[in-house]
């Protein structure tokens, strides 16, 4: 069912691509080549997302909040680390998710096997995850035609500014400064990362998209003032399938922080399109880098 989905999806997906951006080629497979170098992709070791028996786990909690700006209660999944411990504070991702999902679809990514290993192998700081639901709009669900909630997921910076991080921020033990803070997500929710973190930096230190849709904005948008970035974003971390044709979203932006000496990466998953090989590999090497 998830297929059908998916591919619905990226028929859209096609669609709409070929509909708003005439001039740039056409729909999949005929995306424009931005010619820039990668970093260098160095494999995942094997087993970094199964699940480690004689280690600590954490724990998967769903919560719920009042949202200012939609008016409605939401949903989030929360991951907190293992011997969660209210007397010591812990730094914050925010993870979000894609066109087709929710506040549960990173789930399939199994993010807390993936810290649980990382933490227990010391290569990963103790951290809070928060996977909200990024469709901030009444109905939020999944359900339907996803492709019309896309103006929702413009939306959601001010449920996360205004409502979410200080929700999470009052019924956890966490810092609340930038520096403890980061946000990454897979495609639609790697566009609102590279959207609002680089636009709030601030309040995020730390900026990761995997595989970004086309809901990303431009570089010039997004970096604006190209020595505030430089001074104040800690990190800006891409990764997206080789094969996967919404790689002109990195790639533009990869080719303007090159040009403008902006520290970026980006790293092309060899022989992987839109999927989870690549989100939770985003996601394995992007909580090594952060706090
Ligand atoms: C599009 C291509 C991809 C698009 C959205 C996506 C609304 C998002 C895909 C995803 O989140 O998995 O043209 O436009």
């Amino acid at each position: 069912m998830k297929k059908i989905l998916l591919t619905i999806a990226a028929l859209t997906c096609g669609l709409f691509i070929a509909q708003a951006q005439p001039g740039m080629g056409g729909g999949f497979g005929q995306m424009p080549q931005i010619n820039v170098t990668f970093d260098p992709y160095v494999e995942a070791p094997a087993g970094f997302d199964a699940e480690r028996p004689g280690i600590a786990h954490g724990t998967l909690e769903s919560v719920e909040y009042k949202s200012e700006s939609v008016g409605t209660i939401r949903k989030a999944t929360v991951y907190l680390p293992p011997k969660y411990d209210a007397s010591k504070k812990y730094p914050v991702l925010y993870l979000l998710h894609g066109i087709g999902g929710d506040e549960r679809e990173w789930l399939d990514g199994v993010p807390n096997i993936i810290l649980d290993n990382l933490i227990a192998e010391g290569k990963a700081k103790d951290m809070i995850i928060v996977m909200p639901n990024g469709r901030a709009q009444v109905n939020d669900s999944k359900e339907g035609n996803v492709m019309a909630t896309f103006p929702a997921f413009a939306q959601f910076d001010k449920d996360l500014l205004g409502s979410l991080i200080p929700f999470i921020e009052s019924k956890y033990s966490v810092y609340t400064d930038k520096m403890h803070r980061a946000i990454a997500g897979l495609s639609m929710g790697g566009g609102q990362s590279l959207n609002f973190g680089l636009a709030n930096m601030d309040v995020f230190a730390y900026v990761g998209g995997f595989s970004s849709a086309p809901n990303t904005n431009m570089p010039e948008v997004l970096i604006p003032d190209v020595e505030k970035t430089k001074a104040q974003n800690s990190l800006l971390w891409m990764v997206c399938g080789s094969e996967d044709n919404l790689m002109y979203n990195s790639s533009r932006l990869k080719a303007f922080c090159d040009e403008h000496g902006i520290p970026c990466t980006l790293i092309n998953y060899p022989g992987e399109g839109h999927n989870f090989v690549v989100w939770k590999y985003g996601l394995y090497k992007f909580a090594q880098l952060i706090f």
